[in-house]
């Protein structure tokens, strides 16, 4: 739905007189909503057009950069001429497009952050989810493992408002060589853990959007579960920072590479890095508020990364894809790796994912099923 012109240029100059924003707050230029503006131009300051949109400039004084927001390519969500593009009295900074939970001011910072994998930047009008790594010593991921995350990720079918498909993930590294510890399984111990870990990096200006990263570790295992691989931590007493995500390496390598098949139809053994990307892709699914795949929404979809499997060939199912040609499903032979199926993707949830700023999942402990 679009709102009309005339009511667009009304809200804009609404909000340009609430925010303070009038005459003079841009450089030089008389304030927008003059009669010689008509009505077709959406709050846009005609003086701006002759020079273009410049690097390292904000003529239209919403703080973000000019060649940055006409870079994301749809001035009617984000205009390089209009401190207020939609018009409906949120300055483009807090406007926040793709639901992320990431502001635009926000995503423009967190490109300055120094990320693990080259990849292209957080976008205004994509979905991103940002990643804190810690991770004790020689349980690092491989960057293989990282990348496997993303482009399970980067294939969820969630449409965004550019057009483009898929949640970018980022990964921030943080604490990649801690000492090696067992956890003895206490809520205390895990939550304290990730207290003690938050990211370390200085954040001037509160620009960084460091309450929006969901904190993952790479741990050794926790002793009174000796065969859990992975798990999210939550808090009762909804102190955020007690919540991330746990990636029990030990486990893993101890019990993988497993569930080779050399009889026909032959199936390849799940590795230790195959099943890294799929914890990891599935605990951070927890973060998004997804449950598992249970049979509420019409009978367990095996080929879907939330579900749990039971079996060496469940598991070959969400590893592999085995049998499966729909991508809508899930993974597919074809593409031979964990992936979201279309029911997934609908229910995540990136504007309240656990992160510092959320640590409940929405439907008591158990998030939404599908
Ligand atoms: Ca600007
Ligand atoms: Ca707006
Ligand atoms: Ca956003
Ligand atoms: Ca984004
Ligand atoms: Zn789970």
């Amino acid at each position: 739905m679009r709102l009309l012109p005339s009511t667009l240029l009304c809200l804009t100059c609404a909000w340009a007189l609430a925010a303070g924003c009038g005459p003079g707050s841009i450089e030089g230029d008389p304030p927008d909503g003059g009669p010689a503006d008509g009505l077709d131009d959406g709050g846009v300051d005609p003086d701006l057009d002759d020079s273009g949109p410049q690097p390292g400039q904000d003529r239209d004084g919403d703080g973000l950069d000019d060649a940055w927001e006409a870079a994301a390519g749809e001035p009617g969500l984000l205009d390089w001429r209009a401190a207020d593009s939609d018009g409906d009295g949120l300055g483009d900074g807090d406007e926040d497009p793709d639901q992320d939970g990431l502001t635009n001011l926000e995503e423009q910072a967190a490109a300055e952050l120094p990320w693990l994998l080259a990849g292209p930047a957080p976008h205004p009008l994509r979905r991103d989810l940002l990643v804190e790594l810690d991770a004790m010593q020689g349980r690092e991921p491989s960057s293989a493992a990282l990348a496997g995350v993303e482009a399970a990720y980067a294939a969820a079918p969630v449409d965004n408002p550019d057009g483009s498909q898929g949640v970018a993930v980022h990964f921030l590294g943080d604490e990649l060589a801690l000492p090696a510890v067992e956890f003895d399984g206490s809520f205390a111990e895990r939550q304290a853990y990730l207290r003690a870990h938050p990211p370390g990096l200085a954040n001037p200006g509160g620009a960084l959007p460091l309450d929006e990263l969901v904190h993952v570790v790479f741990a050794a295992r926790r002793l009174d579960i000796p065969d859990r691989g992975g798990e999210v931590l939550t808090s009762d007493d909804g102190d955020a920072e007690k919540t991330g995500v746990f990636v029990y390496v030990d486990v893993i390598e101890a019990t993988f590479p497993a569930c080779e098949r050399p009889v026909p139809p032959e199936l390849p053994a799940i590795t230790a890095e195959e099943m890294v990307v799929g914890t990891l892709v599935h605990e951070l699914g927890h973060c998004l508020q997804l449950g598992h795949d249970t049979d509420i929404g019409g009978g367990v979809n095996a080929f879907n990364v939330m579900a749990v499997p039971s079996s060496c060939l469940e598991a070959q199912m969400r590893a592999h894809g085995a049998g499966n040609a729909d991508p809508l499903l899930g993974a597919t032979e074809a593409a031979f790796a964990p992936r979201f199926s279309l029911d997934a993707a609908a229910l995540m949830v990136l504007e309240r994912k656990l992160s510092v700023e959320a640590s409940a999942l929405e439907d008591d402990d158990d998030g939404y099923e599908m």
